[in-house]
């Protein structure tokens, strides 16, 4: 009983690699090492992860990286990540770029360490709130927000503009999340800039990432601005949520959303419920966690269909063909575009756009038979590296292929090679919502309309803990929906004239 007690609880402070890694001079780290500084020559301070990308390339599947005396390990290759993957020895570390999100998300679902008893309860309270049913519930509210924007891309089709993709696909899916979760509208499609808690957010999210370069004893005079201005923020994203809770209170619950589980749902066994302040943790939580990363998943996959018209052709033909003349497709329509999700799967490999994720060992073990670590010692996975793995995915990896994920590729390759939404029991709880949002707004785009790429654009990501494809705009452009009895061949469908003719002059 006391060892298992020990063992709930580690230290939480940051663990630098020399403790916990007793062969450590195995694993290479970059030449030009300086005291104190470490590998910071030709480090990017904006872009660490795509930074560590360029290093992985040269140093293999594990090297460490040092930063002002910290150490840190990296990890990629296919079979050390496999082992990673093994429950009965690793579990998720809360370290990095999340701890850094504590002050902001406490012990919600995302930042809890293990040891907490508010992640369990959460978890366990939350988790009907995506299953099949809830999902299915969601999704006419999904359509209505995808109206928004689909709204929106006309008007501009309308006229010849270019939209902003990340833009409009954040107000998407932070109105998604908003009115799935909380019943609660932002409208973001009303207005001219991003809703305060989308700036807020993106705020919050830049700091956490700095936080990680600089010197941490530092870090308070060097980020004194910066540290009062993340304070405004979080108050900021705090006024907004409880906003949404008291709204919640007063007007009384919805049916089993997921604030009404947060709220009024108690623990199945052992009757427990949510505290307030814990409440508050996982409205910020989910509202944050439930649409920054799908945002970038959908502009990603839209970058890429708009260079690859014939990826997008073969898209757009099997909406056609699954969706057929229904003008809003229903919740089984959507699971059954395969190839669209293919896609999404595809843009996922090559911009996990929540780009990591940390594992620690539970007991003292060997990584892969190869790297001795003890109990507490952790490791970041690098996912855009692991979804590159020449051994596992081939040669030409930078090569964008949806291909890779029709189910025989995907069960020639072996297990654990693919993980945009983490592994085991603090993997990604809203991967079903995400894949079914993205999937159905993809399917309403490519129905809707061509998309053009703008010939100058060169695909540049901006980090903030998450990916995104900075600048990206497309000119969509109203097509006809093809006759069910006439493959191939477009008719109009009765609404404004589209597509070649109205460029034309008709
Ligand atoms: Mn999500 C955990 C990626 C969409 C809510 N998410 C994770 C993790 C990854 C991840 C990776 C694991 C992090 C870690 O191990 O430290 N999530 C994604 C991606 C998308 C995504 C790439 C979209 C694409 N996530 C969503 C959506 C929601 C959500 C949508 C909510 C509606 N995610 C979470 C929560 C957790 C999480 C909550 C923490 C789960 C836990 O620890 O129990």
């Amino acid at each position: 009983m006391a060892e298992t007690t020990e063992r709930a609880v580690l230290p939480k402070g940051f663990r630098s690699a020399e403790q916990g890694w007793p062969a450590l001079h195995r694993i290479p780290h970059p030449p030009h090492r300086l005291p104190v500084l470490g590998d910071v020559i030709g480090s990017s301070r904006s872009t660490p992860v795509q930074d560590s990308v360029r290093l992985a390339r040269r140093l293999g599947p594990i090297f460490r990286r040092n930063a002002f005396g910290r150490e840190f390990v990296f990890t990629w290759g296919a079979r050390l990540v496999a082992d990673l993957a093994d429950e009965s020895r690793f579990a998720k570390h809360v370290g990095l770029g999340v701890a850094n999100l504590r002050p902001v998300a406490g012990d919600g679902l995302f930042t809890a360490y293990n040891h907490e008893p508010n992640w369990q309860l959460a978890h366990d309270v939350l988790a009907p709130g995506f299953s099949r049913e809830a999902m299915a519930a969601y999704h006419p509210m999904m359509l209505s927000v995808a109206a928004r924007l689909t709204e929106h891309w006309d008007r501009a089709a309308a006229d010849g503009r270019w939209v902003d993709v990340p833009g409009d696909m954040t107000k998407l899916t932070l109105e998604t999340i908003a009115r799935t979760g909380f019943g609660h509208d932002f409208g973001s499609f009303e207005r001219a800039r991003p809703h305060p808690f989308v700036t807020a957010m993106v705020g919050t999210l830049s700091h956490a990432q700095r936080l990680n370069n600089v010197p941490p004893p530092l870090a308070p005079l060097l980020l004194r601005r910066a540290n009062r201005r993340n304070t405004a923020d979080i108050a900021r994203l705090e006024h907004i949520v409880d906003e949404v809770v008291r709204r919640r209170r007063a007007d009384g619950h919805a049916e089993g959303d997921l604030l009404d589980r947060m709220l009024e749902t108690s623990h199945p066994r052992t009757g427990e419920r949510l505290s307030p302040e814990n409440v508050r943790r996982q409205v910020i939580t989910f509202l944050v966690a439930g649409h920054e990363t799908t945002s970038g998943a959908l502009s990603f996959a839209l970058h890429y269909l708009s260079l690859h018209p014939g990826v997008a052709d073969r898209a757009r033909d099997e909406v056609d063909r699954v969706w057929g003349e229904s003008p809003e497709p229903a919740y089984e329509q959507v699971a059954r575009l395969r190839y669209v999700r293919r896609v999404l799967d595809e843009s996922l490999r090559l911009w996990p756009t929540a780009p990591a994720y940390s594992r620690e060992a539970t007991e003292d073990t060997v990584l892969a038979d190869e790297h001795p670590m003890r109990r507490g010692a952790w490791t970041l996975v690098l996912t855009p590296m692991l979804h590159r793995d020449p051994e596992v995915w081939g040669a030409d990896t930078e090569r964008f292929d949806p291909d890779r994920f029709d189910p025989r590729a995907v069960r020639s390759r072996p297990p654990h090679t693919y993980k945009p939404f983490g592994t085991g029991a603090r993997a990604c709880i809203g991967r079903q919502f995400a894949l079914h949002e993205a999937t159905l707004v993809l399917g309403l785009l490519l129905r809707r309309y061509d998309l053009h790429a703008d010939p100058g654009y060169r695909l540049r990501v901006t980090e903030r803990l998450t990916f995104m494809p900075r600048g990206l705009r497309l000119r969509p452009d109203r097509r006809r929906a093809p006759r069910p009895d006439a493959p191939g061949r477009p008719v109009g469908d009765g609404a404004e004239p589209v597509g070649e003719e109205r460029r034309t002059g008709g």
